[in-house]
């Protein structure tokens, strides 16, 4: 039966976020396959580019009510999943988050009466963050056990799922990937020009959706301490929380014209073609998709030895590793990148190469490929 087309429920936060670009992105290349995809969403997934054929969306919708102080969204969930298991006689759930979207998808199953598989895909807060927090421990455990089959995005993010949460279910690495036809080396682009950058100014750029775990400050005080002989823009790129925050610090200590807040952009390809590093200084990061973004860009980047990133930034090859908090290192590491043409370009030259050879996106497609038939074949 490996050839079936399936017909798979996908239930992902569709909000910023490199979750939400997975799951649509796997969407997208399962259903070029002739996979028909059903998202089940509290909106678009927001990077639902094509109006696919084998793509459909089913939004759900919850009520304010004055009983409730927290509209029950998770149970709305549930109940839209359940109804689309029946009505479109549904394969399989991949479900990206154990909590809440795990345990919606496992209420949905029970309520439909169905024997629905359903897989779990780990992306990394739900358990370096909620995995601490007593008041869901037990509920993301549940979560994870009663999956048919559970993905992370790293070894490190499995590793720390098994140490922190001993799951009875086994846990699979399958590593992110990004569309290699969206992101490549762009010629010609206007872009200097539009942002004001000198012909000789060097471009930092780092891509986030500004929560705190992102070490923005870090990222500010790094820049600060690089090499002044290079003229230098430093590029931040996204919305989130620390927005404010930092937009204020920035004018404050007089960094408004060296410092560029962008927003949230379309035209990430084009930025990171622009680009001549890329950093990323988190204190957790599962993976780091935004470095496969980069990386395929021709993009080295200078990271912390945090979490998943070490599988994908290999320290002085395709970029630099420092650790957490190391601002001073981070400074002379991009200070050398930009002092030497010749490193430089060989880093460009293997960022590229690891997204071709490590993190495909037909290999690792045909990884969730394999595994739905599996969970498929259970019904
Ligand atoms: O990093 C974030 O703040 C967003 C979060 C998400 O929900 O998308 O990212 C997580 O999943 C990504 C896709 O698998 C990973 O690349 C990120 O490393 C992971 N973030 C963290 O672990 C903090």
């Amino acid at each position: 039966m490996q050839h079936r087309k399936l017909k798979v429920g996908v239930i992902c936060y569709p909000s910023l976020g490199g979750s939400g670009v997975v799951a649509t992105e796997l969407g997208l290349k399962m259903a070029d396959k002739g996979h028909e995809m059903h998202y089940i969403t509290s909106s678009k997934p927001f990077r639902f580019l094509d109006v696919h054929p084998n793509i459909q969306f089913h939004e759900v919708t919850i009520e304010g009510y004055a009983v409730f102080k927290y509209p029950p969204y998770d149970i709305a969930l549930a109940n839209c999943i359940a109804q689309v298991i029946e009505s479109e006689k549904l394969d399989l759930l991949h479900v990206h988050y154990a909590v809440p979207h795990a345990i919606s998808a496992i209420l949905a199953k029970d309520m439909a009466e169905s024997e629905i598989g359903i897989i779990t895909t780990l992306h990394g807060t739900d358990v370096t963050i909620l995995g601490r927090d007593p008041a869901l421990k037990n509920t993301l455990s549940y979560g994870i056990n009663k999956s048919d089959r559970v993905t992370a995005v790293s070894r490190s993010l499995r590793n720390e799922t098994i140490e922190l949460l001993h799951p009875t279910t086994a846990i699979q690495t399958i590593y992110n990937f990004i569309d290699e036809e969206k992101y490549y080396p762009r010629k010609n682009s206007h872009l200097r020009e539009q942002l004001g950058l000198a012909p000789d100014e060097r471009v930092i750029i780092h891509i986030s959706n500004f929560r705190k775990v992102k070490r923005i400050p870090d990222i500010i005080e790094s820049f600060r301490l690089i090499d002044r002989k290079h003229k230098a823009k430093l590029l931040l790129v996204g919305e989130g929380p620390e927005k404010f925050d930092l937009e204020e610090y920035t004018e404050e200590n007089g960094l408004q014209d060296d410092i560029l807040f962008l927003g949230k952009r379309d035209d990430l390809p084009e930025l990171l073609s622009i680009s001549d590093v890329m950093l990323l200084l988190s204190e957790k990061e599962a993976f780091g998709l935004v470095l496969l973004e980069a990386f395929a860009c021709g993009v080295p980047a200078v990271a912390t030895a945090i979490g998943g990133i070490p599988e994908v930034v290999q320290d002085g090859s395709n970029g630099f590793l420092v650790q957490l908090g190391d601002v001073q290192a981070v400074a002379a590491r991009v200070t050398h990148l930009l002092s030497d043409p010749v490193l430089h370009q060989q880093m460009k030259e293997k960022a590229i190469q690891t997204v071709q050879e490590e993190f495909s996106s037909e290999a690792i497609v045909a990884q969730y490929e394999k595994l739905y038939y599996e969970v498929a074949a259970m019904k």
